[in-house]
């Protein structure tokens, strides 16, 4: 996106502004039912008030494919070597299995047409990276508030409103805990939904925050271990818990195969940092200078991401 000359905001309120292109490096359209959501986040030349798919298909007939491919290609290539390194990331066999891995299993679970909540933290990013959406997927996140524990409510919602459909909420362990009580309403009103918990027995979206956007070691976000297996059966679902990667496809098809509410909690790695596709300058410095200070964690954090950087050369 940095490198486009044309920016197309197409029924969004994309709030992460640090990864579209600077104000006036490109020239945007936006389009959206709301016109109060024109220009809230990005300067907008054009402003189209409108139904997405009503608009985009009216304007299609305006563009004039452009004989010069390059843009088009390099983009793909360089999507196709992400997607490529996230396979990688995705089957490493090491113990404590990476979040990567339990997602991925996850993904081979989904049906085309299934209803998927992700809580926000490190779950977001693990949920957005590797369940593929299909034509017929529903996806939500909290995207505007960011707020913790929004998965387990939403999934209820969900399955309440869509009867029959696959529904599924990916969730922290942290925000898990914030609604805990939920996993009895699930049970209560026998809604099918599985839920999958990366357990990871920290709050770790703050985590890394600490480290890379302030530079300091990481303080107050460890958590109180909880078996959230053993909660989901007392509240009367079934419950599991997946700890070895070689497990992961036998466990979740396991749990899913299950007719009723199913949770299950995948024990993952905490120092299995949530990468992003670029990393700044002040990004690196901030995490050599939180590592130098002394996180008490650094040895495993360091030995994790040379690790996968050694894997990736490889
Ligand atoms: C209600 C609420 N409180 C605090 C935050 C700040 N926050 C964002 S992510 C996060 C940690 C989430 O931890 P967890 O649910 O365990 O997921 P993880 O990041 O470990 O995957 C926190 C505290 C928030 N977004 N919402």
């Amino acid at each position: 996106m940095k490198e486009c000359d044309t920016l197309l905001l197409a029924g969004t309120n994309f709030p992460y502004l640090e990864f579209l292109p600077r104000p006036g490096k490109a020239r945007t359209v936006q389009i959206d039912l709301d016109p109060a959501r024109l220009g809230t986040r990005h300067p907008v030349e054009v402003g189209l008030v409108g139904d997405c798919g009503r608009v985009l298909a009216a304007l299609q007939p305006l563009l004039e494919r452009k004989t010069d491919r390059g843009f088009l290609e390099r983009a793909q290539k360089r999507m196709r070597d992400w997607n490529q390194l996230m396979a990688t990331r995705a089957s490493r066999d090491t113990m404590p299995m990476k979040p990567q891995v339990a997602a991925a299993a996850l993904d081979r679970c989904l049906a085309d047409d299934a209803i998927i909540a992700a809580d926000c933290g490190t779950v977001t990013t693990w949920a957005a990276r590797h369940l593929r959406i299909r034509e017929g997927t529903m996806f939500s996140a909290s995207g505007s508030l960011a707020t913790m524990a929004n998965g387990l409510p939403y999934a209820i919602a969900a399955a309440v409103a869509f009867p029959g459909r696959q529904v599924v909420a990916a969730v922290g362990d942290g925000g898990l805990a914030m609604l805990m009580g939920e996993v009895a309403t699930v049970a209560k009103y026998k809604l099918p939904i599985k839920i999958l918990v990366f357990k990871n027995n920290s709050l770790g979206e703050i985590k890394w925050e600490q480290l890379v956007m302030e530079g300091n070691p990481t303080f107050g976000v460890d958590l109180q271990p909880i078996d959230f297996a053993a909660v989901a059966r007392a509240c009367g679902i079934h419950g599991y818990t997946l700890e070895r990667p070689g497990d992961a496809d036998e466990v979740m098809r396991e749990a899913f195969a299950e007719p009723e509410a199913a949770l299950i909690e995948a024990l993952v790695d905490p120092n299995e940092p949530p990468m992003p596709g670029q990393i700044t300058s002040t990004q690196a410095l901030n995490f050599a200078k939180a590592l130098a200070r002394g996180d008490q964690e650094r040895f495993a954090i360091i030995k994790d991401v040379l690790a996968d950087k050694v894997r990736e050369v490889i």
